[in-house]
């Protein structure tokens, strides 16, 4: 199982611990294509290489990735848009969410028969979220 993860970089690295450890639970379902999301180094503005090399590069990941998982609650306009690649390709994509950060999801996330969204708080009810879509994953590529 090859896993995209997305997180905000340039809309804001106040979770990047929260990467950090998504990245590390992830890593027991498959292989993380992207770990640089939860990369402590990656400041929003020390970055290496163009704009296009970037996203050109993220998007050959995200072709060759089998699911998305996403950590939505910092909005980002690059994480939005590898949601909608993601689903207009027909990938299982995942949105993680924090409630409890007191900000409503964009409906065009939350209103998308194509993503699947779950609230979470902390590393336990992640365990069970993420074993619930990889099994769900997996089943449906088994039937593809
Ligand atoms: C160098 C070393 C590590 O990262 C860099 C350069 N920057 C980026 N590298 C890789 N992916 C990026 C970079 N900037 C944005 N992205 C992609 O967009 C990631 O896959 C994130 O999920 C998403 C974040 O978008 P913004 O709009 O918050 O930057």
């Amino acid at each position: 199982m090859k896993i995209y993860f997305a997180g905000s970089i340039r809309g804001g690295r106040n979770d990047f611990a929260r990467y950090v450890a998504i990245v590390e639970q992830l890593r027991e379902f498959g292989e993380v294509l992207t770990e640089h999301v939860g990369d402590v180094e990656l400041s929003e503005i020390g970055e290496s290489g163009t704009n296009q090399e970037i996203h050109d590069r993220d998007l050959a990941w995200l072709r060759e990735a089998d699911t998305l998982v996403a950590e939505v609650t910092t909005p980002s306009l690059g994480v939005g848009y590898e949601i909608a690649t993601a689903v207009g390709w027909g990938k299982p994509t995942l949105c993680l969410f924090r409630q409890s950060e007191g900000r409503a999801l964009s409906a065009m996330i939350a209103g998308s028969s194509g993503v699947m969204v779950r609230n979470y708080e902390n590393a336990a009810d992640l365990n069970d979220i993420l074993s619930a879509f990889f099994h769900a994953s997996a089943k449906r590529s088994g039937q593809r």
